[in-house]
Protein backbone atom coordinates (compact mmCIF):
# COMPACT_ATOMS: atom_id res chain seq x y z
CA UNK A 1 0.00 0.00 0.00
CA UNK A 2 1.02 3.58 -0.66
CA UNK A 3 1.96 4.88 3.03
CA UNK A 4 3.13 3.62 5.95
CA UNK A 5 -0.05 3.78 7.97
CA UNK A 6 1.90 1.79 10.99
CA UNK A 7 3.01 5.04 12.30
CA UNK A 8 1.45 7.34 14.69
CA UNK A 9 1.09 10.49 12.73
CA UNK A 10 1.28 14.25 14.83
CA UNK A 11 0.48 17.88 13.46
CA UNK A 12 -1.02 20.98 14.09
CA UNK A 13 -4.50 21.08 13.18
CA UNK A 14 -5.26 24.60 12.90
CA UNK A 15 -3.92 27.93 11.04
CA UNK A 16 -0.15 29.15 11.75
CA UNK A 17 0.01 32.04 13.96
CA UNK A 18 -1.34 32.89 17.51
CA UNK A 19 -5.19 32.07 17.90
CA UNK A 20 -7.57 31.32 21.06
CA UNK A 21 -7.48 27.69 20.57
CA UNK A 22 -5.15 25.30 18.65
CA UNK A 23 -5.27 21.54 17.88
CA UNK A 24 -3.09 18.98 17.80
CA UNK A 25 -3.92 16.03 16.56
CA UNK A 26 -2.88 12.11 16.67
CA UNK A 27 -3.90 9.56 14.89
CA UNK A 28 -2.48 5.93 14.95
CA UNK A 29 -3.06 2.65 15.72
CA UNK A 30 -3.38 2.63 19.44
CA UNK A 31 -2.58 5.68 21.20
CA UNK A 32 -3.12 4.58 24.69
CA UNK A 33 0.77 5.29 25.48
CA UNK A 34 -0.08 8.42 24.44
CA UNK A 35 -2.69 9.32 26.39
CA UNK A 36 -1.20 7.86 29.95
CA UNK A 37 1.58 9.82 29.47
CA UNK A 38 0.16 13.11 28.30
CA UNK A 39 -3.38 13.06 29.89
CA UNK A 40 -2.26 10.90 33.02
CA UNK A 41 -4.29 8.23 31.25
CA UNK A 42 -7.11 6.81 28.86
CA UNK A 43 -10.20 8.93 28.06
CA UNK A 44 -13.69 7.71 27.60
CA UNK A 45 -14.38 7.45 23.77
CA UNK A 46 -16.07 10.87 22.54
CA UNK A 47 -16.34 12.55 25.56
CA UNK A 48 -14.76 15.95 25.54
CA UNK A 49 -12.41 15.88 28.32
CA UNK A 50 -11.03 18.61 30.45
CA UNK A 51 -7.39 17.83 31.51
CA UNK A 52 -3.76 19.20 31.86
CA UNK A 53 -1.02 18.20 29.23
CA UNK A 54 2.16 17.16 30.55
CA UNK A 55 5.40 17.18 29.52
CA UNK A 56 7.55 14.66 30.39
CA UNK A 57 8.66 15.45 33.75
CA UNK A 58 5.16 15.65 34.63
CA UNK A 59 5.25 19.45 34.43
CA UNK A 60 2.38 21.13 33.16
CA UNK A 61 2.58 22.40 29.30
CA UNK A 62 -1.29 23.47 28.86
CA UNK A 63 -4.76 22.98 29.77
CA UNK A 64 -7.50 22.20 27.78
CA UNK A 65 -9.85 19.58 25.73
CA UNK A 66 -9.16 16.17 24.66
CA UNK A 67 -11.27 13.91 22.71
CA UNK A 68 -10.17 10.41 22.04
CA UNK A 69 -11.98 8.90 18.76
CA UNK A 70 -10.99 5.38 18.95
CA UNK A 71 -10.81 2.98 15.49
CA UNK A 72 -12.79 3.15 13.31
CA UNK A 73 -14.90 5.97 14.09
CA UNK A 74 -12.88 8.54 13.68
CA UNK A 75 -11.74 10.53 10.53
CA UNK A 76 -9.15 9.35 9.16
CA UNK A 77 -10.07 5.39 10.65
CA UNK A 78 -7.71 4.93 13.08
CA UNK A 79 -7.69 5.71 16.17
CA UNK A 80 -7.78 10.07 16.67
CA UNK A 81 -6.67 11.83 20.11
CA UNK A 82 -7.64 15.47 19.54
CA UNK A 83 -5.58 17.65 22.22
CA UNK A 84 -7.44 21.31 22.10
CA UNK A 85 -4.84 23.85 23.80
CA UNK A 86 -4.24 27.90 24.13
CA UNK A 87 -3.52 28.66 20.03
CA UNK A 88 -0.20 30.08 20.66
CA UNK A 89 2.85 28.53 18.12
CA UNK A 90 5.28 27.59 21.11
CA UNK A 91 2.96 25.71 23.43
CA UNK A 92 1.51 23.76 20.31
CA UNK A 93 4.89 22.85 19.09
CA UNK A 94 5.88 22.05 22.75
CA UNK A 95 3.00 19.33 22.56
CA UNK A 96 3.87 18.26 18.94
CA UNK A 97 7.70 17.84 20.46
CA UNK A 98 6.36 15.78 23.20
CA UNK A 99 4.12 13.57 21.41
CA UNK A 100 7.38 12.79 18.39
CA UNK A 101 9.43 12.03 21.74
CA UNK A 102 6.88 9.50 22.84
CA UNK A 103 7.42 7.80 19.50
CA UNK A 104 5.04 9.59 17.05
CA UNK A 105 5.95 11.55 13.42
CA UNK A 106 4.95 14.79 12.50
CA UNK A 107 2.41 14.04 9.60
CA UNK A 108 3.30 15.25 6.21
CA UNK A 109 0.85 17.35 4.54
CA UNK A 110 -2.79 15.90 3.76
CA UNK A 111 -1.71 12.98 5.58
CA UNK A 112 -4.45 12.49 7.87
CA UNK A 113 -7.08 12.92 4.70
CA UNK A 114 -4.28 10.14 2.86
CA UNK A 115 -5.12 7.75 5.71
CA UNK A 116 -8.85 7.99 5.89
CA UNK A 117 -8.73 7.40 1.44
CA UNK A 118 -6.74 4.33 2.52
CA UNK A 119 -9.17 3.30 5.20
CA UNK A 120 -12.01 3.80 3.28
CA UNK A 121 -13.75 7.04 4.93
CA UNK A 122 -13.51 8.96 1.98
CA UNK A 123 -12.74 8.24 -1.47
CA UNK A 124 -10.39 10.74 -3.30
CA UNK A 125 -12.71 13.23 -4.53
CA UNK A 126 -14.32 13.45 -1.38
CA UNK A 127 -10.99 14.05 0.19
CA UNK A 128 -9.98 16.16 -2.39
CA UNK A 129 -13.22 18.53 -1.45
CA UNK A 130 -12.28 18.95 2.09
CA UNK A 131 -8.87 21.04 0.70
CA UNK A 132 -10.88 22.72 -1.56
CA UNK A 133 -13.61 23.61 1.08
CA UNK A 134 -10.68 25.24 3.25
CA UNK A 135 -8.92 26.59 0.49
CA UNK A 136 -12.28 28.05 -0.84
CA UNK A 137 -12.31 31.79 -1.79
CA UNK A 138 -15.74 32.41 -2.49
CA UNK A 139 -19.27 31.22 -1.11
CA UNK A 140 -19.91 29.68 -4.30
CA UNK A 141 -16.56 27.79 -4.42
CA UNK A 142 -17.36 26.81 -0.87
CA UNK A 143 -20.81 25.67 -1.53
CA UNK A 144 -19.62 23.11 -3.99
CA UNK A 145 -16.95 22.03 -2.23
CA UNK A 146 -19.96 20.99 0.97
CA UNK A 147 -21.74 19.57 -1.97
CA UNK A 148 -18.12 17.25 -3.45
CA UNK A 149 -17.12 16.32 0.45
CA UNK A 150 -20.45 14.95 0.89
CA UNK A 151 -20.34 12.68 -1.89
CA UNK A 152 -22.76 14.39 -4.52
CA UNK A 153 -19.96 14.49 -7.45
CA UNK A 154 -18.21 11.24 -6.74
CA UNK A 155 -22.49 9.24 -6.34
CA UNK A 156 -22.54 10.91 -9.60
CA UNK A 157 -19.48 9.18 -11.46
CA UNK A 158 -19.69 5.87 -9.48
CA UNK A 159 -23.19 5.86 -11.48
CA UNK A 160 -21.63 6.46 -14.53
CA UNK A 161 -19.39 3.64 -14.11
CA UNK A 162 -22.33 1.14 -13.49
CA UNK A 163 -23.82 2.34 -16.28
CA UNK A 164 -20.74 1.87 -18.36
CA UNK A 165 -20.23 -1.80 -16.70
CA UNK A 166 -24.05 -2.46 -17.79
CA UNK A 167 -23.11 -1.59 -21.25
CA UNK A 168 -19.64 -3.16 -21.36
CA UNK A 169 -21.41 -6.65 -19.79
CA UNK A 170 -23.18 -6.18 -23.09
CA UNK A 171 -20.83 -5.75 -25.30
CA UNK A 172 -18.45 -8.82 -24.40
CA UNK A 173 -21.52 -10.67 -24.02
CA UNK A 174 -22.01 -10.19 -28.13
CA UNK A 175 -18.06 -11.09 -28.30
CA UNK A 176 -17.86 -14.20 -26.03
CA UNK A 177 -20.64 -15.59 -27.96
CA UNK A 178 -19.94 -14.66 -31.26
CA UNK A 179 -22.69 -16.15 -33.18
CA UNK A 180 -25.13 -14.09 -31.64
CA UNK A 181 -22.77 -10.91 -32.18
CA UNK A 182 -25.13 -9.63 -35.15
CA UNK A 183 -27.91 -9.71 -33.11
CA UNK A 184 -26.22 -8.04 -29.74
CA UNK A 185 -24.76 -5.49 -31.50
CA UNK A 186 -27.79 -4.12 -33.82
CA UNK A 187 -29.66 -4.34 -31.00
CA UNK A 188 -31.37 -0.51 -30.90
CA UNK A 189 -31.48 -1.27 -26.76
CA UNK A 190 -27.52 -0.72 -27.19
CA UNK A 191 -27.01 1.98 -29.15
CA UNK A 192 -30.03 3.77 -26.83
CA UNK A 193 -27.87 2.85 -23.77
CA UNK A 194 -24.36 4.53 -24.99
CA UNK A 195 -26.39 7.15 -26.13
CA UNK A 196 -27.58 8.12 -22.67
CA UNK A 197 -24.26 7.85 -21.00
CA UNK A 198 -22.93 10.29 -23.84
CA UNK A 199 -25.79 12.49 -22.05
CA UNK A 200 -25.31 11.83 -18.73
CA UNK A 201 -21.56 12.42 -18.90
CA UNK A 202 -21.73 14.98 -20.66
CA UNK A 203 -24.12 16.77 -18.53
CA UNK A 204 -21.25 16.02 -14.95
CA UNK A 205 -18.26 16.88 -17.56
CA UNK A 206 -20.46 20.62 -17.53
CA UNK A 207 -20.87 20.44 -13.84
CA UNK A 208 -17.72 19.60 -13.15
CA UNK A 209 -16.11 22.28 -15.82
CA UNK A 210 -18.28 24.89 -13.89
CA UNK A 211 -16.58 23.83 -10.06
CA UNK A 212 -13.36 23.74 -11.32
CA UNK A 213 -13.63 27.30 -13.21
CA UNK A 214 -14.89 28.27 -9.41
CA UNK A 215 -11.82 26.59 -7.77
CA UNK A 216 -9.42 27.56 -9.88
CA UNK A 217 -10.17 30.45 -12.17
CA UNK A 218 -9.03 31.64 -15.11
CA UNK A 219 -5.94 34.35 -16.00
CA UNK A 220 -6.47 36.76 -18.50
CA UNK A 221 -3.64 38.81 -20.21
CA UNK A 222 -4.25 42.57 -20.60
CA UNK A 223 -1.40 42.87 -23.86
CA UNK A 224 -1.24 45.93 -27.10
CA UNK A 225 0.46 48.82 -28.15
CA UNK A 226 1.79 51.11 -25.54
CA UNK A 227 -0.98 54.07 -24.28
CA UNK A 228 -3.58 52.03 -25.81
CA UNK A 229 -4.95 52.09 -22.04
CA UNK A 230 -4.11 48.65 -21.10
CA UNK A 231 -2.93 49.58 -17.16
CA UNK A 232 -6.36 51.55 -17.02
CA UNK A 233 -8.36 48.59 -17.73
CA UNK A 234 -6.41 47.13 -15.03
CA UNK A 235 -7.47 49.90 -12.49
CA UNK A 236 -11.00 49.89 -13.49
CA UNK A 237 -11.52 45.75 -13.29
CA UNK A 238 -9.62 46.04 -9.52
CA UNK A 239 -11.88 49.43 -8.83
CA UNK A 240 -8.36 51.15 -7.53
CA UNK A 241 -5.28 52.88 -8.82
CA UNK A 242 -2.68 49.87 -8.42
CA UNK A 243 -1.35 50.49 -12.02
CA UNK A 244 0.56 53.89 -13.11
CA UNK A 245 -1.18 55.36 -15.93
CA UNK A 246 -0.27 58.02 -17.88
CA UNK A 247 -0.03 59.62 -21.28
CA UNK A 248 3.69 58.67 -22.06
CA UNK A 249 4.33 55.53 -24.06
CA UNK A 250 5.88 53.14 -22.37
CA UNK A 251 4.84 53.61 -18.77
CA UNK A 252 4.45 49.61 -17.87
CA UNK A 253 7.15 48.17 -17.61
CA UNK A 254 6.67 44.93 -14.73
CA UNK A 255 4.28 42.71 -15.07
CA UNK A 256 1.55 43.71 -12.38
CA UNK A 257 -1.00 40.86 -11.35
CA UNK A 258 -4.37 41.48 -9.78
CA UNK A 259 -7.25 38.86 -8.74
CA UNK A 260 -11.16 40.10 -9.29
CA UNK A 261 -13.70 37.90 -8.52
CA UNK A 262 -16.40 38.14 -11.03
CA UNK A 263 -19.34 35.79 -10.22
CA UNK A 264 -17.43 33.96 -7.88
CA UNK A 265 -14.84 32.74 -10.25
CA UNK A 266 -11.41 34.29 -9.10
CA UNK A 267 -9.87 35.73 -12.43
CA UNK A 268 -6.05 37.00 -12.42
CA UNK A 269 -5.73 40.25 -14.63
CA UNK A 270 -2.48 40.44 -16.03
CA UNK A 271 -1.28 43.85 -16.78
CA UNK A 272 2.26 43.90 -19.33
CA UNK A 273 4.82 46.35 -21.07
CA UNK A 274 3.52 47.79 -24.31
CA UNK A 275 4.84 45.82 -27.48
CA UNK A 276 7.22 47.99 -29.49
CA UNK A 277 10.40 48.12 -30.99
CA UNK A 278 12.78 49.68 -28.64
CA UNK A 279 16.50 49.83 -27.70
CA UNK A 280 15.60 50.24 -23.86
CA UNK A 281 17.15 47.46 -22.08
CA UNK A 282 14.18 47.80 -19.41
CA UNK A 283 11.32 47.91 -21.58
CA UNK A 284 12.48 45.30 -23.94
CA UNK A 285 12.97 42.85 -20.46
CA UNK A 286 9.35 44.02 -20.20
CA UNK A 287 8.27 43.21 -23.69
CA UNK A 288 10.07 39.73 -22.77
CA UNK A 289 7.96 39.19 -19.87
CA UNK A 290 4.57 40.26 -21.45
CA UNK A 291 5.44 37.51 -24.03
CA UNK A 292 6.22 35.05 -21.79
CA UNK A 293 2.16 35.77 -20.13
CA UNK A 294 0.82 35.65 -23.38
CA UNK A 295 2.09 32.16 -23.95
CA UNK A 296 0.55 30.87 -20.36
CA UNK A 297 -2.26 32.94 -20.09
CA UNK A 298 -5.55 31.39 -20.27
CA UNK A 299 -7.04 34.40 -22.31
CA UNK A 300 -5.17 37.05 -23.76
CA UNK A 301 -6.76 41.19 -24.55
CA UNK A 302 -5.44 42.48 -27.36
CA UNK A 303 -6.34 46.23 -26.92
CA UNK A 304 -6.14 48.38 -29.64
CA UNK A 305 -6.98 52.09 -29.77
CA UNK A 306 -10.25 53.25 -31.20
CA UNK A 307 -9.22 56.12 -32.61
CA UNK A 308 -6.86 54.28 -34.89
CA UNK A 309 -8.33 53.38 -37.61
CA UNK A 310 -6.58 50.50 -38.52
CA UNK A 311 -10.36 48.35 -38.36
CA UNK A 312 -10.78 44.79 -36.28
CA UNK A 313 -8.85 42.03 -38.30
CA UNK A 314 -6.80 40.71 -35.79
CA UNK A 315 -4.79 38.72 -37.67
CA UNK A 316 -3.68 41.58 -40.11
CA UNK A 317 -3.08 44.04 -36.72
CA UNK A 318 -1.09 41.20 -35.16
CA UNK A 319 0.01 38.73 -36.92
CA UNK A 320 3.58 38.09 -34.62
CA UNK A 321 0.79 36.16 -31.89
CA UNK A 322 -0.85 33.82 -34.21
CA UNK A 323 2.93 32.89 -35.30
CA UNK A 324 4.20 32.80 -31.98
CA UNK A 325 1.54 30.98 -30.28
CA UNK A 326 -0.63 28.83 -33.56
CA UNK A 327 -3.33 29.59 -35.45
CA UNK A 328 -5.88 28.50 -32.95
CA UNK A 329 -8.12 32.13 -32.24
CA UNK A 330 -9.53 30.17 -29.49
CA UNK A 331 -7.64 32.51 -26.47
CA UNK A 332 -7.20 35.90 -27.92
CA UNK A 333 -10.16 38.71 -28.09
CA UNK A 334 -9.91 41.98 -29.57
CA UNK A 335 -11.07 44.81 -27.12
CA UNK A 336 -10.81 48.40 -29.01
CA UNK A 337 -10.53 51.15 -25.94
CA UNK A 338 -11.18 54.92 -25.68
CA UNK A 339 -14.59 54.63 -27.56
CA UNK A 340 -15.48 57.89 -25.62
CA UNK A 341 -13.68 59.20 -28.77
CA UNK A 342 -14.53 56.94 -31.23
CA UNK A 343 -17.94 57.02 -31.02
CA UNK A 344 -18.19 53.42 -31.20
CA UNK A 345 -21.03 51.29 -28.96
CA UNK A 346 -20.01 49.66 -25.65
CA UNK A 347 -19.78 45.94 -25.98
CA UNK A 348 -19.59 43.42 -28.67
CA UNK A 349 -18.85 44.56 -32.07
CA UNK A 350 -17.66 41.72 -34.11
CA UNK A 351 -19.18 38.30 -33.08
CA UNK A 352 -17.22 36.10 -35.55
CA UNK A 353 -13.84 37.41 -34.87
CA UNK A 354 -14.66 38.31 -31.25
CA UNK A 355 -14.12 42.03 -30.35
CA UNK A 356 -15.47 44.19 -27.87
CA UNK A 357 -15.97 48.04 -27.73
CA UNK A 358 -14.99 49.76 -24.18
CA UNK A 359 -14.04 52.84 -22.22
CA UNK A 360 -11.05 51.93 -19.59
CA UNK A 361 -11.40 55.85 -18.50
CA UNK A 362 -14.68 56.42 -18.16
CA UNK A 363 -16.10 52.23 -17.49
CA UNK A 364 -17.66 51.81 -20.23
CA UNK A 365 -18.61 48.16 -22.03
CA UNK A 366 -17.04 46.75 -19.01
CA UNK A 367 -19.78 44.51 -17.59
CA UNK A 368 -19.87 43.04 -21.35
CA UNK A 369 -16.27 42.36 -21.04
CA UNK A 370 -16.33 40.07 -17.85
CA UNK A 371 -19.63 38.49 -19.12
CA UNK A 372 -17.98 37.93 -22.51
CA UNK A 373 -14.63 36.45 -20.90
CA UNK A 374 -16.58 34.18 -18.42
CA UNK A 375 -18.64 32.74 -20.95
CA UNK A 376 -15.55 32.15 -23.11
CA UNK A 377 -14.61 30.11 -20.10
CA UNK A 378 -17.57 27.88 -20.25
CA UNK A 379 -19.11 29.63 -16.94
CA UNK A 380 -23.32 29.41 -16.84
CA UNK A 381 -25.04 31.35 -13.92
CA UNK A 382 -26.46 27.95 -12.90
CA UNK A 383 -25.61 28.57 -9.23
CA UNK A 384 -26.31 25.76 -7.05
CA UNK A 385 -25.80 22.33 -8.43
CA UNK A 386 -22.15 22.68 -9.64
CA UNK A 387 -19.54 20.35 -8.22
CA UNK A 388 -16.12 21.33 -6.90
CA UNK A 389 -14.51 19.69 -9.41
CA UNK A 390 -9.99 19.62 -10.09
CA UNK A 391 -9.04 20.11 -13.60
CA UNK A 392 -7.83 16.93 -12.92
CA UNK A 393 -11.55 15.34 -12.91
CA UNK A 394 -12.69 17.75 -15.65
CA UNK A 395 -9.98 15.97 -17.81
CA UNK A 396 -10.60 12.50 -16.71
CA UNK A 397 -14.61 13.05 -17.35
CA UNK A 398 -13.51 14.19 -21.36
CA UNK A 399 -11.41 11.31 -21.42
CA UNK A 400 -14.16 9.24 -20.97
CA UNK A 401 -16.99 11.27 -22.65
CA UNK A 402 -14.30 11.14 -25.94
CA UNK A 403 -13.90 7.23 -25.76
CA UNK A 404 -17.49 6.75 -25.46
CA UNK A 405 -18.10 8.68 -28.78
CA UNK A 406 -14.96 6.93 -30.02
CA UNK A 407 -16.60 3.32 -29.34
CA UNK A 408 -20.28 4.22 -30.58
CA UNK A 409 -18.90 5.48 -33.78
CA UNK A 410 -17.62 2.24 -33.95
CA UNK A 411 -20.41 0.75 -33.44
CA UNK A 412 -22.69 2.65 -36.04
CA UNK A 413 -20.08 2.42 -38.66
CA UNK A 414 -18.42 -0.90 -38.15
CA UNK A 415 -20.41 -2.81 -36.37
CA UNK A 416 -17.21 -3.57 -34.13
CA UNK A 417 -17.54 -4.99 -30.42
CA UNK A 418 -14.24 -5.56 -30.03
CA UNK A 419 -13.23 -1.66 -30.46
CA UNK A 420 -16.25 -0.60 -28.38
CA UNK A 421 -15.35 -2.31 -25.55
CA UNK A 422 -11.85 -1.32 -25.60
CA UNK A 423 -13.28 1.87 -25.45
CA UNK A 424 -15.69 1.36 -22.72
CA UNK A 425 -12.63 -0.44 -20.67
CA UNK A 426 -10.49 2.82 -20.80
CA UNK A 427 -13.78 5.33 -20.77
CA UNK A 428 -14.21 2.93 -17.04
CA UNK A 429 -11.04 3.76 -16.30
CA UNK A 430 -10.77 7.23 -16.43
CA UNK A 431 -14.05 7.69 -14.80
CA UNK A 432 -12.48 5.39 -11.69
CA UNK A 433 -9.20 7.72 -11.50
CA UNK A 434 -11.64 9.79 -9.98
CA UNK A 435 -12.99 8.55 -6.70
CA UNK A 436 -9.70 6.73 -6.57
CA UNK A 437 -10.24 3.00 -7.42
CA UNK A 438 -7.81 3.17 -10.05
CA UNK A 439 -5.12 5.60 -9.62
CA UNK A 440 -1.57 4.86 -9.13
CA UNK A 441 0.47 5.86 -6.16
CA UNK A 442 1.95 8.71 -8.17
CA UNK A 443 -1.16 10.30 -8.58
CA UNK A 444 -2.08 9.71 -5.03
CA UNK A 445 1.35 11.02 -3.39
CA UNK A 446 0.96 14.01 -5.63
CA UNK A 447 -2.89 14.83 -4.52
CA UNK A 448 -2.21 14.80 -1.04
CA UNK A 449 1.10 16.51 -0.67
CA UNK A 450 -1.04 19.79 -1.97
CA UNK A 451 -3.49 19.34 1.70
CA UNK A 452 -2.30 21.60 4.36
CA UNK A 453 -0.40 19.73 7.57
CA UNK A 454 -2.55 18.59 10.04
CA UNK A 455 -5.65 17.64 7.46
N1 LIG B 1 -10.19 59.05 -23.69
C1 LIG B 1 -9.74 57.96 -23.13
N2 LIG B 1 -8.48 57.90 -22.69
C2 LIG B 1 -8.04 56.77 -22.13
C3 LIG B 1 -8.88 55.64 -21.99
N3 LIG B 1 -8.18 54.66 -21.40
C4 LIG B 1 -6.95 55.15 -21.17
N4 LIG B 1 -6.85 56.42 -21.61
C5 LIG B 1 -5.68 57.29 -21.56
O1 LIG B 1 -4.65 56.74 -22.37
C6 LIG B 1 -3.38 57.01 -21.81
C7 LIG B 1 -2.59 55.71 -21.65
O2 LIG B 1 -3.23 54.89 -20.72
P1 LIG B 1 -2.50 53.68 -19.99
O3 LIG B 1 -3.54 52.95 -19.24
O4 LIG B 1 -1.31 54.15 -19.26
O5 LIG B 1 -2.04 52.84 -21.26
P2 LIG B 1 -1.13 51.54 -21.31
O6 LIG B 1 -1.64 50.71 -22.42
O7 LIG B 1 -1.05 50.89 -19.98
O8 LIG B 1 0.27 52.12 -21.72
P3 LIG B 1 1.74 51.53 -21.50
O9 LIG B 1 1.88 51.11 -20.08
O10 LIG B 1 2.62 52.64 -21.85
O11 LIG B 1 1.91 50.39 -22.43
C8 LIG B 1 -3.65 57.71 -20.48
O12 LIG B 1 -3.51 59.09 -20.67
C9 LIG B 1 -5.08 57.35 -20.17
O13 LIG B 1 -5.74 58.31 -19.38
C10 LIG B 1 -10.24 55.75 -22.45
O14 LIG B 1 -11.05 54.84 -22.35
N5 LIG B 1 -10.60 56.93 -23.02
MG1 LIG C 1 0.50 50.50 -18.75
Amino acid sequence: MYSNSIDTIVAIATAPGAGSVGVVRLSGIDLSGYMDAVLGGCLIPRRATYKQFFDAQGECLDTGIAVFFPAPESFTGESVLELQGHGGSVVLAQLVQRCVDLGARQARPGEFSERAFLNGKLDLAQAEAVADLIQASSVQAAKSAVRSMQGEFSRAVESLVEKVIEVRVFVEASIDFPEEEIDFLSDPKLLGAIQQLVVQLGGILDKARQGALLREGMTVVLVGKPNVGKSSLLNCLVGDDVAIVTDEAGTTRDVLRHMVSLNGVPVQFIDTAGLRATNSVIEKEGIRRAWAEVEAADQVIFMVDAMDGEGTDIRALWPEYFTRCGDSNQRVTMVLNKIDCSGHEPGRIDNNLPTLGISAKYGLGIGELTAYLLERMGYVATGESVFAARRRHVIALSNALTQIEAGQSQLQKFGSGELLAEDLRVAQQSLSEITGRFSSDDLLGHIFSSFCIGK
